[in-house]
């Protein structure tokens, strides 16, 4: 290895970095032992660069990752020394940006495809050191003492928690939120329900403990979040043939469902609508079980592909599990009729296949609690067995407590409690045992008649104050728009959200130059709307929908 002079690092300190060529590689490395021990780690970083272009293009990804691996260099060296060290690196690997270039081309090689590779410490000093000669144009650097997590690269920002967080970044004070949906009071503020308000004193005047609850949650919140589901008289719950396990809302619950189909039904397809919640396909994937799409939305009509849904679900291999939105469908805000439901329940019991229902909106769909669950209690009055996730999120506004539960609705009682016991194996090792605050704001409420009517009541206002924004916004769109556009959809679509039909740069628009914040596949939550905002967000959509194609 030969000492190249006088191209040490860059900065003032002793920072014991030296660079050495190395047969046809350069390498940054300590230039004492002492020095080398104490950068433990040391992070190689490869790159080839374009043949005919001499600044490798992407050059700069590698140091860019350097330095914001810095941080973890020796404390004696400052943010300074940091980027000048990379800056050091970077001028002796890229061929033409500086007097310190040391450019290094390696002849041929399938490898040399003008993007950096950055490889692990493993593959330097396995094989691919060794055969680095079939790179075109290699450089290889070293950075010391940087991350072990230095291959993870930056994840995307959830398409709809994300825009939240864009969304608190934005200082324009016309700045709209209707990405996630949140319910929000006329006055753009986060509501907490009076019901959920008394249900915590009761909580602190009793002086509940803080142990641990078993693995499947609160007894008297299951007991309720069945009946709630079902109907308190429905014989099923008389039958114990339900199992209901208290999960971490919606989500925890259908990620525990999803569990299950893994472990005992495995091979089976669910079967999602196109499109559906986009946390949906993340859930399937993360448990692994294999998924595809029926038809649901028809953009023409702006309205339900039923014939199309039907033929996929017809289509679909025997005995797959359908993945149904119990009411108010996430994002389309399009539900099928009751007619639309029984055959839909006709060809999935001819079909062998097991509804799924995933139920986050009920009572935001009608105002109704009864009217949300009829699609569920439907299916299981035909006696089919059903899986149905629920959620009190929205309806409880418990956002952040996360309570829900999955019910597992079986042919009979020992069934039921073969899969409870099973589900709560699942559960035991994901998170142990679910929390015990927002059951309990559950129980309380459900399970107390007189809450349980206030709440209904609570519930009507707040499906009330998004029905009359939709109407707003519909009227204003209507007065602005002469162009013969028919926005009647948003006057038959339900629930929380509006689906616009504003493809992603139109979604762009709304947000850059409107500050309106929405999910890209063009979905408003409503309930994120005030009727003092109906006319600006009029303004935006109409110019969204006109001047941008
Ligand atoms: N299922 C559907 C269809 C949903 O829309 C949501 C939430 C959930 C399940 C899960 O909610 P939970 O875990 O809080 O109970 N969808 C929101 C929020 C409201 C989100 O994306 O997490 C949405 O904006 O689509």
């Amino acid at each position: 290895m030969t000492k190249i002079a006088g191209n040490g690092c860059k900065c003032n300190r002793p920072c014991h970095l030296s660079i050495y060529q190395h047969h046809k590689i350069i390498l940054l490395l300590p230039s004492s032992a002492a020095a080398l021990q104490e950068r433990k780690r040391v992070l190689f970083f490869f790159y080839t660069t374009n043949r005919r272009n001499r600044s490798p293009p992407h050059s700069l990804t590698p140091f860019r990752t350097a330095v914001q691996s810095a941080a973890l260099l020796p404390r004696d060296l400052g943010v300074e020394d940091h980027h000048q060290m990379a800056s050091g690196m970077l001028s002796l690997t890229c061929p033409s940006s500086s007097s310190l270039s040391l450019p290094h081309h390696f002849k041929g090689g399938a490898a040399a495809a003008g993007k950096p590779k950055l490889l692990n410490q493993a593959s330097v000093f396995g094989k691919r050191f060794v055969n680095t000669e079939s790179f075109t144009r290699t450089t290889m650097a070293v950075a010391l003492n940087v991350s072990r997590f230095e291959s993870i690269t930056m994840a995307p920002p959830d398409p709809i928690l994300g825009v939240s967080e864009a969304f608190r970044a934005d200082t324009n004070e016309m700045k709209l939120n209707l990405g996630v949906g949140a319910y929000r009071t006329e006055d753009l503020q986060p509501y907490v329900l009076n019901v959920v308000k008394k249900a915590e004193k009761l909580m602190l005047e009793r002086g509940e403990n803080k142990e641990y609850l078993p693995i499947e949650g609160l007894a008297s919140f299951n007991k309720v979040t069945a009946e709630l589901l079902l109907g308190a008289d429905n014989p099923l719950i008389l039958q114990q043939r339900v199992a209901t396990v208290q999960g971490l809302s919606g989500t925890g619950s259908l990620r525990l469902a999803a569990a299950l189909i893994e472990r005992y039904f495995p091979g089976a397809k669910v079967l999602i609508s196109s499109p559906s919640w986009g946390n949906h396909k993340n859930i399937f994937n993360d448990a692994r079980v294999p998924w595809s799409e029926y038809r649901y939305y028809d953009p023409s009509t702006v309205g339900l592909d039923f014939d199309g849904m039907i033929a996929d679900i017809k289509a679909a291999p025997e005995g797959s599990f359908v993945l149904l939105h119990g009411c108010a469908h996430n994002p389309t805000g399009i539900d099928p009729t009751p007619e639309q439901w029984e055959i839909i329940a006709d060809v999935i019991q001819e079909k062998n296949h097991i509804p799924f229902f995933d139920v986050a909106y009920q009572g935001f769909a009608s105002g109704s609690l009864d009217v949300d669950a009829s699609s569920v209690r439907l299916f299981a009055a035909r006696g089919l067995e059903l899986l149905v996730a629920q959620s009190y999120s929205k309806n409880l506004g418990l956002y952040a407590e996360r309570i829900g539960a999955i019910n597992i609705v079986c042919s009979s009682a020992d069934a039921a409690t073969r899969v409870k016991s099973q589900i709560k194996r699942l559960a035991r090792p994901m998170y142990s045992n679910p929390p015990v605050h927002g059951a309990r704001i559950v129980a309380n409420v459900v399970g107390d008649p007189e809450l349980f009517n206030e709440w209904k009541e609570e519930m009507e206002v707040m499906a009330g104050r998004i029905k009359s924004v939709r109407q707003k916004l519909y009227d204003s769109l209507r007065a602005k728009d002469k162009s013969g556009k028919d926005w009647s959809f948003i006057l038959r679509q339900i629930g929380m959200f509006s689906f616009t039909g504003l493809n992603k740069a139109q979604s762009d628009n709304m947000t850059n130059k409107w500050h309106v914040y929405m999910t890209k596949d063009g979905r408003i939550s409503l309930a994120g709307l005030s009727s003092a905002k109906c006319e600006y967000l009029a303004d935006a959509i109409f110019d969204s929908y006109h001047n941008v194609s």
